[in-house]
């Protein structure tokens, strides 16, 4: 799996959602996952803003709401819009209990979360502990029914939506003059060395991110109406199990596109997932067309679909790591260390580098109303920062992208966001021509100067130094 999931049912967060007015949960922390202990709440948990505790035993999904951040200070702290809550089977209408006045809601401790009343992980246990008085007044009958174990407990950032920025971010000018004019000079492209016809642009992330999807949309985009070329949906596992490179016409029987889109089979935190060697044989251009990904065993050299000898048209121009932005706040630890494995390998290629964040219609209802508010959204512009953060890309390198998934018919914002994107691309791939034709030279220049002393010479891998992200 490449996410942690949550152990709300639908009923049980919509209970919880109408105590917290218009947000979004973003679970931060459950502790099946990474463990009851109060090290693992704060490594999670801490300077989230806005958090709600989500604690199961049996019968009943109660916690505590508060509008501060963990700090781990030592100190009490009071939070007039704190509570506690409680949702069980048998109540229609979940339970809220205000503090008492005066008292501090939590002790912002190094321990478990201690809301005075409800005190959660005692000594990194499965259990909590319930003094109901201090700092809160219930019935532990109503609250959590007697049972101290703890059979789940999580945290969420408790996200508020509805804010749009006066200015958008960055600017996109929504018009089908604008989209005519991106695909003439998506057409138009020309990599700057004589070899290379096209510029190939791989995409790899995490199972159902939108990889295919991202490809069939930039195809009918192209073509002028819908086209399902590679296999999109959703299962547990990845999808696509084929290494697939995809050209694009320009409109049907027309001319093709100079951009070859790769599609790779889905990352995952198991052994399950794309192999990060064959991932790198993909970027050297030593894997064909419709080779069959092996997770358990790497493509080797000997075997028939390892292309050997491999020139610069046959390598990876541009890579581009995709990213649900719905998924952006659970990507699990796992995940982000094989994105920084993989980011390392594709920086000593020198392959410049873009995040394509997929599904901002689904993560912003304002987006999913109108795709222009896309660089307006508060809580979108928020993900790209947190993805670039997470993943240690520049900003400037996040595209947020609405893919064609249910439309019967093509629209011009999603066409024009869609194209943003591919012109992104092409000028990333140009970096990486640009940075060939330095070395070239540089080469050539070299090979004047250590004529006569041969052994001299510096490696050419050390010159692989492009300017990659
Ligand atoms: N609403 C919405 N749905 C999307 C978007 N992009 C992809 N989807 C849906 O997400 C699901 C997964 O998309 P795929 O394109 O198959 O994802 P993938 O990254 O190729 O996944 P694997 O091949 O399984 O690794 C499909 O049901 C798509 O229709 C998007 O931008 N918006
Ligand atoms: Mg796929």
């Amino acid at each position: 799996m490449s996410v942690v999931t949550s152990s709300l049912s639908e009923d049980q967060q919509k209970k919880l959602l109408s105590l917290l007015g218009h947000v979004r949960l973003h679970l931060l922390y459950k502790a099946s996952v990474h463990g009851f202990t109060a090290a693992a709440f704060h490594n999670h948990c801490d300077q989230q803003g806005p958090t709600v505790i989500v604690a199961h035993n049996a019968g009943f999904v109660f916690g505590a709401y508060t509008s501060k951040d963990y700090t781990q200070s030592g100190e009490g702290v009071k939070d007039e819009q704190a509570f506690l809550y409680s949702i069980s089977a048998g109540a229609d209408k979940p339970l809220r209990v205000g503090g008492i006045s005066g008292q501090c809601a939590f002790t912002d401790a190094n321990t478990g979360p201690n809301y005075g009343a409800l005190v959660f992980l005692h000594e990194d246990r499965p259990v909590f502990q319930s003094n109901p008085g201090t700092g809160f007044n219930f019935q532990a009958a109503h609250m959590h029914g007697g049972d101290l174990a703890l059979t789940e407990f999580e945290v969420y950032r408790v996200e508020g939506l509805g804010d749009l920025l006066a200015k958008p971010w960055r600017n996109i000018v929504w018009t089908a003059e604008r989209k005519q004019q991106l695909m003439k000079s998506i057409q138009d492209y020309k990599p700057d060395i004589n070899t290379v016809n096209e510029a190939r642009v791989l995409m790899v992330g995490p199972v159902g991110a939108g990889k295919s999807s991202f490809f069939n949309s930039i195809n009918s985009a192209f073509r002028g109406n819908m086209t399902s070329q590679a296999i999109a949906g959703t299962a547990g596992k990845s999808i696509t199990t084929q290494f697939r490179t995809y050209s694009i016409k320009a409109g049907k029987g027309g001319k093709a596109v100079p951009l070859i889109l790769c599609d790779t089979m889905g990352l995952e935190t198991t052994d399950a997932g794309l192999d990060i060697e064959d991932l790198v044989s993909i970027s050297k251009g030593h894997i064909k067309d419709r080779y069959q990904f092996s997770p358990s065993m790497p493509l080797m050299e000997n075997a028939p679909g390892f292309k050997k000898h491999t020139t610069l048209k046959d390598m990876i121009h541009c890579v581009v790591y995709v990213v649900d932005t719905n998924k952006v706040s659970l990507l699990t630890e796992k995940m982000l260390d094989k994105f920084t494995t993989i980011r390392k390998k594709i920086n000593q290629l020198g392959i410049p580098q873009i995040l394509l964040m997929t599904k901002v219609d689904e993560a912003c209802p304002l987006v999913a109303e109108d795709l222009n508010n896309v660089y307006r959204s508060v809580y979108i512009q928020r993900k790209a920062r947190e993805l670039s953060e997470a993943l240690g890309i520049p900003l400037s390198c996040v595209l947020p992208v609405k893919n064609y998934s249910e439309e019967l018919e093509l629209d011009l914002n999603t066409d024009v966001l869609l194209f943003s994107a591919v012109e992104q691309m092409l000028n990333y791939a140009d970096s990486f021509f640009e940075n060939q034709i330095v070395e070239d030279q540089e080469v050539n220049d070299e090979l004047e100067l250590y004529r006569s002393s041969d052994h001299l010479r510096p490696e050419l891998s050390r010159h692989f130094n492009h300017q990659v992200v």
